[in-house]
């Protein structure tokens, strides 16, 4: 049995506190930049440069652009260190510190000029226990260009939106719980979820779905959430946000107590209502019929 490292307790690194404090800074002003660039190519126009895992998981050329730049001024900085990105960087790390990054979380509002879409830069270092890609981060960085917020964390520093304290979500009942979640690309995943969102509306305050899990993530350490859940989720949309979350706080867990988050489920709340919202959760995905089950991973 995998023991899990404890939900909402910020881990102690091993890394000085000056490598924490460099690399929080560098994951705050490579996300600023990253963001600005985005921003202004939104204003310039954007259209679909390709698509993935369907004809509705788009990228469009900012997504890539972004990522170039990023890949550029991290082999700069950092020359060590290892690099994962969406669109496909791929750099191994020597430092025993690797960049998990999305160019643009939230790429489908991005396409569409809703404003909830941002740039997230996280450091993360190998741990099998801390999310189920094995990585933990130490620091990350949230940039949101249309409302110009920052949210960043460095391990056991706390997590922080521009220059305040983050102060995490209250602790609510389920049944007064604004949740946020999001749905995946396959027609297979959304009969899925939409059976197990079908059971949980009539269980909380009520629900929002804004297209980018690092935004959902920050919104929740910052209080404009009361939880958060998601499957199928890839650690470029979950690395920053997750620390951001946990360093205000919030507990995130798998799809139970002994599976790290990320996939084929995070969920995310104030201690004892990530509790009650997994529990929810698991008894949702009991009842639902075997045919509305998507086992693609
Ligand atoms: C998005 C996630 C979001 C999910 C979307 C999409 P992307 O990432 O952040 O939580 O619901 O379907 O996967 O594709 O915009 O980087």
């Amino acid at each position: 049995m995998t023991t899990v490292s404890s939900p909402g307790t910020p881990h102690h690194t091993d890394l000085t506190h000056e490598t924490l404090t460099q690399i929080g800074e560098i994951a705050a002003t490579l996300a600023r930049e990253a963001g600005e660039l985005i921003k202004t190519r939104r204003a310039e126009g954007v259209s679909v440069a390709s698509t993935k895992s369907s004809v509705t998981d788009v990228v469009t050329a900012a997504d890539r652009e972004a990522e170039e730049l990023l890949l550029r001024r991290l082999r700069e900085l950092r020359p060590a260190d290892g690099i994962v990105g969406e669109e496909g960087a791929s750099v191994e790390s020597t430092s025993g510190i690797t960049w998990v990054l999305d160019p643009i979380d939230g790429t489908v509002n991005y396409l569409y000029g809703l404003p909830s879409y941002g740039v997230s830069v996280a450091a993360t270092v190998a741990d099998a226990q801390a999310a189920a890609d094995g990585r933990r981060a130490v620091a990350g960085a949230v940039y949101l260009p249309v409302t110009n917020e920052l949210f960043t964390a460095v391990e056991g520093g706390g997590s922080r939106l521009n220059d305040t304290a983050l102060p995490g979500p209250a602790e609510v009942p389920l049944d007064r719980a604004l949740l946020a979640t999001g749905f995946g690309y396959t027609k297979a995943r959304r009969v899925e979820q939409a059976g197990v969102i079908r059971q949980l509306i009539p269980q909380v305050r009520d629900i929002r779905r804004m297209g980018s899990a690092a935004a959902d993530l920050c919104l929740l350490a910052a209080g404009r959430l009361d939880a958060y859940y998601e499957r199928g989720l890839q650690p470029w949309d979950y690395a920053a946000g997750l620390l951001i979350a946990r360093e205000s706080g919030v507990h995130v867990y798998g799809r139970d107590a002994d599976t790290p988050p990320g996939e084929p489920l995070l969920i995310a709340a104030a201690p004892s209502l990530a509790v009650e919202l997994r529990e929810a959760i698991t008894h949702a995905y009991a009842a639902l019929d075997e045919s509305e089950i998507d086992e693609a991973p």
